[in-house]
């Protein structure tokens, strides 16, 4: 495995900017890139152990659904105390996947973590207690996420706890122009070049869709949580806690 460095993807102008994808390159980079481009990242996983220590249920399955290199699963797993919990964390990246299971092995935690290379619309659940959905919905097409989420809150043992972390937009036009400004200026404050922020915008335009939090709210009680609260918020990124 080649080591982790820096991310300058789009630090030189590309003729043409194709679709952002989760290859070896993105990988390569990724824990650099993420802490660097989404806001509130580096506060939002050590919570999800936090969470995850107090919702987990004895022998039930933790999910960490697109767990990319298993910062989310890392943090999960500290947080599970000894309870006969097994965690599985899914990404449908290969190349994220072999990092994954790297960073996994390197570390001391003796909970049980299955790593499964597949797409999380096609996942068969076992009963479970705390699914991670840590930036990865607004991944999957807007008509595949309601029966994602439906299939997830079935999965759920009652008091059984999603956390889902997201891009958001806003309603409001001041409100949207303001935060999003504000993240470009985050990512210019970590370094990125207005040229890296502009290609890395393209690239994603229609790969990541945001929607609104009454949007993810209205479809979270919809898919059978009984409760959603609005736990993080950093300019244009949120993270819920749904529960069952
Ligand atoms: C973290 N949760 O560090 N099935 C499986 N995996 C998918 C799918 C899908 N349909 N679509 C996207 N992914 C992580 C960060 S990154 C967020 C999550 C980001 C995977 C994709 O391969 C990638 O690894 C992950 O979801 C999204 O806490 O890059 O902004």
């Amino acid at each position: 495995m080649t080591e982790p460095k820096p991310d300058n993807i789009y630090a030189t102008p590309l003729d043409r900017v194709t679709e952002f994808a989760f290859d070896e390159a993105v990988a390569r980079v990724f824990p650099d890139m993420i802490q660097r481009s989404v806001p509130g990242y580096t506060t939002i996983i050590p919570m999800l152990g936090v969470m995850a220590q107090r919702y987990a249920q004895p022998d039930t399955v933790c999910y960490d659904l697109g767990c990319s290199l298993g910062a989310s699963t890392l943090a999960m797993r500290h947080g599970l105390k000894d309870k006969g919990n097994t965690i599985i964390a899914v990404d449908n990246s290969e190349a994220m996947l072999q990092r994954c299971e790297h960073y996994i092995a390197l570390d001391n935690s003796p909970v049980p973590v299955k790593l499964v290379c597949t797409d999380i619309r096609t996942l068969e659940f076992q009963p479970a207690s705390v699914v991670t959905l840590n930036f990865t919905l607004q991944f999957l097409p807007q008509y595949d996420r309601a029966d994602m989420l439906t299939r997830i809150a079935e999965a759920l043992v009652p008091g059984g706890a999603l956390v889902l972390s997201e891009k958001i937009c806003f309603e409001q036009t001041s409100e949207q122009s303001t935060l999003q400004e504000l993240h470009w200026d985050f990512k210019k404050a970590n370094g990125y070049s207005d040229l890296e922020v502009s290609q890395k915008r393209t690239a994603l335009e229609n790969v990541l869709i945001p929607e609104t939090r009454q949007a993810h709210e209205t479809r979270l009680l919809a898919a059978g949580f009984k409760q959603v609260i609005l736990w993080y918020q950093c300019f244009n990124f949120v993270s819920f806690l749904a529960i069952k």
